[in-house]
């Protein structure tokens, strides 16, 4: 019988472990953003399963009021102001020490037909605006970290929507709110906020001379949401992301992702829900690669309350949890762009023998890709990624396509 000596240690084999155990805003803020959040609504309120993971701080803390602290909300007739609902919101993420995002001042729509039908001057409607401008944001003074004062002003193809405050008194209708917001609260950070501006096309070179045009102005202006609604399979990579947020930030304005969500033709299938996470993935990636982005928020999240399957015949499971409330790959794609929840881990494992003076050296390489314990997928079709469940995890299947280590 030949002995066998070992010659060479055993290089350090990498198990599959549980690297996190973070939320969304919990890796949002370790990879140096202020926070990660979501848009919520007043109806949904009543939905107590809802409510709890709406609370939940390690994944949101952050939260923006998707309709109530809009004009036809708070000013429905002119100079009667009602703010009953966007505080119920203002109130709940204030009780959990969620940042708010406050949405939205002047826009096209949603306006009261007192405003779109209304007979204007230049005067009058500068007047009618600054008031609710300043009426508004008094109200809410010293509890929104953003304010989006201006939104979706553009068109597609860069040139200046037309609405009745752009046909009345121009483009100085932009400066012009701004100027009431800074002066109402000074302490928050003013926003224009609008979609298609991550393709970096003619509208994101539109929404950089918006920018301009406040600063020239001598307005404050302090920053730029991109919505971030998106097909799936058409965000664009994280690189072009970061260069078009970059392109922003270059103005000396912060950028946020406001209203991320990424729809998908139905049904779904394990490929689509595999893009749709990569694209959060590269979403919220191109936003921790850049200073100055400084957080990330959905328009809402479980697909039981998105405004997508309502807008977009055919298309939904636009967001990280499904309907029923359960998480989705989306989900996983999330925490990888922020860093928090995979670890790939390559490792060669050498082995030398020696028998009768000849060395004989084997190496095996293992590659092993873990995700978070609790919530990643560890089988199934469409998933390459984690085979093996942490210690104290059963791989169990949440439905036909998406497991769990639970
Ligand atoms: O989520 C909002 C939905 O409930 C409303 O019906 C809709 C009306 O336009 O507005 C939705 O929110 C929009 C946001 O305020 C601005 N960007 C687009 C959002 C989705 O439509």
């Amino acid at each position: 019988m030949i002995k066998l000596a070992v010659t060479a240690a055993l290089a350090a084999i990498a198990l599959p472990t549980c690297i996190s155990a973070l939320g969304l805003d919990q890796a949002a803020v370790a990879a140096g953003l202020t926070y990660f959040g979501t848009a919520t609504d007043n109806p949904e309120l009543t939905d107590i399963p809802y409510v709890t993971q709406l609370n939940n701080t390690a994944d949101f803390g952050q939260i923006t009021p998707g309709n109530s602290q809009k004009w036809d909300a708070t000013e429905p007739s002119q100079g009667t102001f009602s703010f009953t609902e966007g505080d119920v919101i203002a109130d709940l993420a204030e009780a959990n020490g969620q940042y708010l995002r406050c949405h939205t001042l002047v826009w096209y729509n949603q306006l009261p037909s007192w405003v779109t039908s209304g007979t204007w001057t230049n005067a009058t409607l500068i007047a009618a605006m600054q008031n609710h401008i300043t009426t508004v944001v008094s109200h809410y003074k010293g509890r929104c970290l953003h304010w989006d004062v201006v939104n979706e002003a553009l068109n597609d193809d860069g040139t200046y929507r037309t609405n009745i405050f752009y046909t009345t008194i121009g483009e100085a209708y932009i400066p012009l709110a701004f100027a009431a917001a800074a002066a109402a609260d000074p302490s928050a950070k003013l926003f224009y906020n609008d979609y298609n501006l991550e393709y970096g096309s003619t509208k994101a070179a539109s929404a950089r001379a918006i920018v301009q045009l406040v600063q020239a102005s001598g307005a404050k202006i302090d920053g730029v949401g991109f919505q971030g609604h998106f097909v799936v399979g058409t965000v664009p990579s994280q690189a072009s992301l970061v260069s078009v947020l970059q392109s922003f930030t270059a103005l000396g304005v912060e950028v946020a992702y406001t209203e991320a969500d990424v729809r998908i033709l139905l049904p779904t299938t394990a490929t689509t829900l595999a893009q749709q996470s990569s694209d959060f993935q590269a979403l919220v990636g191109s936003c921790v690669a850049v200073d100055g982005c400084v957080g990330f928020t959905i328009w809402d999240w479980t697909d039981k309350y998105s405004w997508v399957p309502s807008t977009f015949t055919g298309y939904g499971a636009a967001l990280p949890w499904d309907e029923d409330l359960v998480k989705k790959p989306a989900y996983d794609g999330l925490l990888v762009g922020l860093g928090a929840s995979v670890s790939t881990t390559t490792t060669a494992t050498t082995a030398s023998s020696t028998a009768s003076g000849v060395t004989v050296t084997a190496t095996a390489t293992a590659t092993t890709t873990t995700t978070a314990a609790h919530w990643g997928q560890c089988g199934g079709s469409g998933w390459t990624g984690a085979t093996v469940c942490a210690s104290g995890y059963t791989c169990t299947y949440v439905n036909a396509w998406y497991s769990q280590c639970l």
